[in-house]
């Protein structure tokens, strides 16, 4: 299919490209490089694959691994101007979404606004929870003192990608078996929780319009959406949950989720099916996943050519509203 659209593709600057670095010697050279670059293998890539618009973020975890919050408000500020200037080269093919120093509700507020009026940015995307200065508290975005964030994003009308890091907590579960940290399971584990947690605290109740867009097919919720509610019980529940309606509600009223890295066909199936396919869109996730991979399989994915248009392209355009859109 041409003229796809992607929305979980990263680059990186000098102050965070150390972040991408624990993938090992073997792949670092070709990584960095691709981090790096924005018009040249991207675009022939991007090109190669029939993707016609990349929507660009910074790398991860970057901002949100920056204790001090004056510190992460200046790497941001710079990481956001560098894409910005990128974007302008090609604003046909490049939108960009805003890195946010969420250590500060108020600077994040601040630095979503300027990147939205300021620099044409249709977004943000955030790397869960962020650190802080004191080492055994860390921010998860439920917590009280970001509602008026949430009402800035909410009025701005734009989307806010919640982006995986490793988990908050280091769990002795994991403990000798390395291979579950990162990408195979733990990402998704903290992610989902974090969304759950924005849920669970009533926040799409005060702000109804908010979208929040989960990448990796929904972290895995649509699959649990189900379970969730049936066992959460959710009238009567002895526990405090703070929202009210069930959870699959506001999955399909406040969510939207992407294809980046994980390229199922029955997976992609059950999550149009539970959530609907104009709440699913494609993604990549370069350069951590190749963009021939994703193509090739979204492009022969056996659903109807419909959805293949709603799902490469005109349910992206729609929500970052792009030009054309
Ligand atoms: C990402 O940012 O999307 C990412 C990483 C590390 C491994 C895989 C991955 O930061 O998708
Ligand atoms: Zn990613």
């Amino acid at each position: 299919m041409q003229g796809k659209v992607t929305l979980e593709d990263h680059f990186a600057i000098e102050a965070t490209l150390g972040d991408s670095q624990p993938f090992g010697p073997h792949v670092w050279p070709e990584l960095r490089h691709r981090l790096l670059d924005f018009q040249d293998q991207r675009l022939r890539l991007m090109d190669a694959s029939g993707v016609e618009i990349m929507v660009a973020s910074l790398n991860a975890p970057a901002i949100q691994a920056i204790a001090d919050p004056r510190q992460a408000a200046e790497v941001a500020r710079r990481a956001n101007d560098i894409l910005a200037a990128e974007v302008a080269k090609r604003p046909d093919r490049f939108a960009g979404v805003a890195a946010l120093p969420m250590q500060d509700s108020q600077a994040a507020t601040q630095e979503l606004e300027r990147c939205i009026k300021e620099l044409g940015f249709r977004g943000a995307l955030v790397n869960g929870y962020s650190q802080t200065n004191d080492a055994s508290r860390v921010l998860h975005y439920d917590l009280p003192q970001y509602r008026p964030f949430w009402r800035a994003v909410e009025s701005l009308d734009v989307p806010f990608y919640l982006h995986p890091r490793p988990p908050s907590v280091r769990s002795p579960l994991y403990e000798d078996h390395s291979w579950l940290i990162g990408p195979t399971w733990t990402f998704a584990a903290e992610t989902s929780v974090h969304a759950l947690r924005l849920i669970g605290t009533g926040l799409f109740d005060e702000h109804p319009r908010l979208q929040i867009i989960l990448g990796h097919l929904g972290e895995g919720l649509p699959y649990y959406l189900w379970r969730i509610d049936n066992r959460n019980n959710w009238m009567k529940a002895p526990h405090k949950y703070g929202a009210r309606n069930p959870v699959a509600s506001y999955f399909r009223a406040n969510f939207h989720i992407t294809t980046s890295g994980h390229f199922s066909t029955p997976a992609l199936i059950d999550a149009v099916v539970e959530i609907g396919v104009e709440r699913v869109m494609f993604s990549v996730d370069y350069p951590f996943e190749d963009f021939s991979d994703a193509a090739d399989w979204f492009d022969h994915a056996q659903i109807s050519e419909s959805d293949r248009r709603k799902i490469g392209r005109t349910n992206a355009m729609k929500l970052f509203k792009l030009p054309g859109a």
